[in-house]
């Protein structure tokens, strides 16, 4: 699209503001001229091509002009004293054709709303106003069934106020636009380009946009700048809000910026990382160097902490005049959300106002990978202690397979404008040998193991916790943590067993040793001294209470194991009464307040991750469910063939296989 800008005309009503520069160059406010102002709001809504026209000092104007738009073309029309502006755009001509317009007068002051709805026309449009009363010296635009007839000053019958701010699809211009060449190659240079217009409006289709009260008004005289600035310095006070959760910023983003602050003053709500994380990923610059880069961006004036995904409190504060949004929450997960925007501004007079996502541009900046850099091993090791800094409860649950982490990974359910969603994948040893076939001792090896974490690592990006049974030789222990910490693993949990290792649930049942507090801990020393980053963790299991030891032998070997060098500390049972593992938490976080705390309630399952976090729990770990559920249902469904002698029995239990392809995206 194209923007014509007319400017050659005197502006004799102005008196002495337009003695020594044309009239578009008046102040408006101290900040703004009439034409600064234009170009500022038609560069905000991405208007690149501009063409001016000139008159009168049209030197000053070229001078002053190149300084805020890069991209104009200046027509002089050397008849500017004897000429209307029909002139103008005939001189233009060749500069005008082959695509959509924006044509407007200069001397035309607009909301920064109004240009936007011009611009969002589905058809060609002229602004009028069924608010404004009918104008007797103005233009006015007569209206038939949707469609202008007719613009002029003449014209009373079926009319309204109009204003000289065009949207022209390129048919419709060109139309308008070979009039005018009729008009003016046969002399007719002192009318209006309306007057052309009205000659072939029958074969445009030209609508009126109604804009009732908002501001677009033309400057004739000094007492209308006046007024007209009173009006720009109070939209210019408008307190407009949006809400930003993204690290990363691509040029849909700034677009919506640029427009949002051409509305107002800006305030930016940063989303909390707590929040960013609930819902996706764990953003990849945290929340203070976010606000930073949010504030370093021209046109936002400050910038403040939006605490959950609910804008509730953040509005109920500000009352902002207007929100600002790109249209793609009005599906999704987001719909809630913006619901309750809407509610919420009802309640008190604020608008909102969406604006056209750049869905092109997100594609672009996930194509260049910026996305993906979250699964990359360097950022992936550190967030799971980035996540235990920000968060006062990590939530893990087992994945075993690329399609259970996706289902780690993307899983969210959304509470009261709140998301939740799992902030780290535990790889199993019960269910990576259960999905193997084989029985959890140690069997399925180191490398078939890796291979599952790769698995998992290739379509996902959340931090991964290991299960590292015991860890094997302190020889092999140290291998071991080399190559998780290259792969990008955030943790690895070790339990304090030594020999044929049997899958705790067992308890006594089966014979199981557990290994010397010395031993283990010079287990953990080697593997802290074999890692070479500080991101990597080694978490302690301890198997006292699973081994009935009692827990003066489980919290000694706690407080050894920490002295050892171990980042967090897993105490493990498998009584479904959690007095035991409350009572050790207590009695450790006595002594110790800052090691993390790990636990896996499979059988004390009743207690609520609020009860757990409120007792000085760190990480609740889901260590099996996927793989308990997704089982029998397979089995199931293979029964169910047998008995049927057909699958058609089994058809309600299965996924459609539209929802199967969706689970699965074809990048992550
Ligand atoms: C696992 O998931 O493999 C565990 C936890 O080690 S448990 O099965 O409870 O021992
Ligand atoms: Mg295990």
């Amino acid at each position: 699209m194209k923007a014509l800008i007319l400017n050659s005309g005197m502006g004799r009503r102005m008196g002495e503001l337009t003695s020594r520069y044309p009239k578009c160059m008046s102040a408006l406010t101290p900040e703004d001229t009439i034409v600064s102002r234009q170009l500022d709001l038609l560069v905000a809504h991405g208007v690149q091509q501009i063409v001016m026209t000139t008159g009168l000092f049209h030197q000053v104007l070229i001078n002053y002009c190149k300084e805020r738009a890069s991209h104009i073309a200046f027509v002089h029309n050397p008849l500017y004293d004897q000429t209307n502006y029909i002139y103008s755009i005939y001189f233009a001509r060749n500069e005008l054709r082959g695509d959509d317009l924006l044509l407007l007068h200069g001397d035309l002051v607009f909301d920064g709303e109004v240009l936007e709805k011009v611009l969002n026309s589905p058809d060609s449009c002229m602004v009028v106003s069924s608010t404004q009363p009918v104008p007797q010296k103005d233009f006015k635009a007569v209206i038939h069934d949707g469609h202008i007839d007719k613009v002029g000053i003449e014209f009373f019958d079926s009319a309204l106020a109009a204003q000289p701010l065009y949207f022209l699809k390129q048919a419709d211009w060109e139309k308008w636009l070979d009039a005018i060449c009729d008009f003016c190659e046969r002399g007719e240079t002192s009318c209006y380009a309306e007057n052309a217009l009205n000659t072939v409006s029958d074969a445009m289709n030209l609508t009126p946009l109604d804009v009732r009260d908002m501001l677009c008004a033309e400057v004739d005289t000094p007492q209308e700048l006046e007024t007209v600035g009173q009006r720009v310095e109070a939209l210019k006070q408008r307190v407009v809000y949006m809400c930003f959760s993204s690290d990363i910023l691509h040029s849909g983003h700034f677009a919506i910026i640029r427009k949002a602050a051409s509305l107002g003053r800006l305030i930016i709500g940063a989303l909390s990382d707590q929040a960013i994380a609930g819902y996706k990923r764990l953003p990849m610059i945290n929340y203070e160097q976010r606000v930073e880069m949010l504030k370093s961006i021209k046109g936002v004036s400050q910038v403040i902490l939006q605490p959950s995904l609910s804008y509730r409190s953040v509005l109920e504060n500000l009352q902002p005049d207007i929100v600002v949004h790109g249209d793609d929450w009005r599906s999704g997960f987001q719909r809630a959300i913006r619901n309750e925007v809407v509610d919420i501004l009802a309640s008190y007079g604020g608008r909102l106002i969406e604006y056209a996502y750049d869905t092109a541009a997100e594609e672009k900046a996930r194509q260049q990978g910026v996305y993906t850099a979250a699964s990359m091993p360097d950022i992936r090791r550190g967030s799971l202690r980035r996540a235990l800094e920000l968060k006062p409860l990590i939530k893990a649950i087992e994945t075993h397979s690329g399609i259970t982490g996706l289902i780690a990974e993307k899983t969210v359910v959304y509470e009261e404008g709140q998301a939740r969603s799992f902030d780290a994948m535990w790889v199993s040893s019960l269910c990576d040998s259960t999905a193997k076939g084989k029985p959890d001792i140690e069997l399925v090896d180191m490398s078939s193991r890796f291979r599952t974490i790769d698995d998992i690592m290739e379509v996902t990006t959340k931090p991964i916790i290991f299960d590292g049974d015991t860890g094997g030789l302190t020889e092999h222990f140290v291998y071991t943590v080399r190559t998780l910490e290259r792969m990008g693993v955030s943790m690895i949990i070790i339990e304090d067993k030594t020999g044929l290792k049997k899958n705790s649930l067992f308890g006594t049942e089966v014979a199981q040793t557990q290994d010397s507090i010395e031993n283990f801990c010079n287990k953990i020393r080697a593997g802290k001294r074999a890692q070479k980053t500080k991101d990597f963790m080694i978490c302690a299991r301890i198997e006292s209470l699973i081994l009935e030891r009692g827990m003066e032998d489980a919290l000694k070997r706690a407080f050894a194991f920490a002295e050892a060098g171990a980042d967090a500390i897993m105490i493990h049972s498998r009584k479904k009464d959690p007095a035991e593992i409350f009572a050790f938490v207590e009695a450790f976080r006595a002594q110790n307040t800052v090691t993390p705390i790990v636990v896996v309630p499979t059988s004390f399952n009743e207690v609520t991750e609020e009860e757990f976090e409120k007792r000085g729990v760190n990480i609740v770990i889901y260590a099996n469910q996927l793989t308990r559920t997704g089982f029998p249902a397979m089995q199931h469904a293979a029964q169910l063939i047998l008995q049927s002698h057909r699958a058609k029995e089994c058809d309600d239990i299965c996924m459609p296989f539209k929802e199967i392809i969706r689970l699965i995206p074809d990048e992550i």
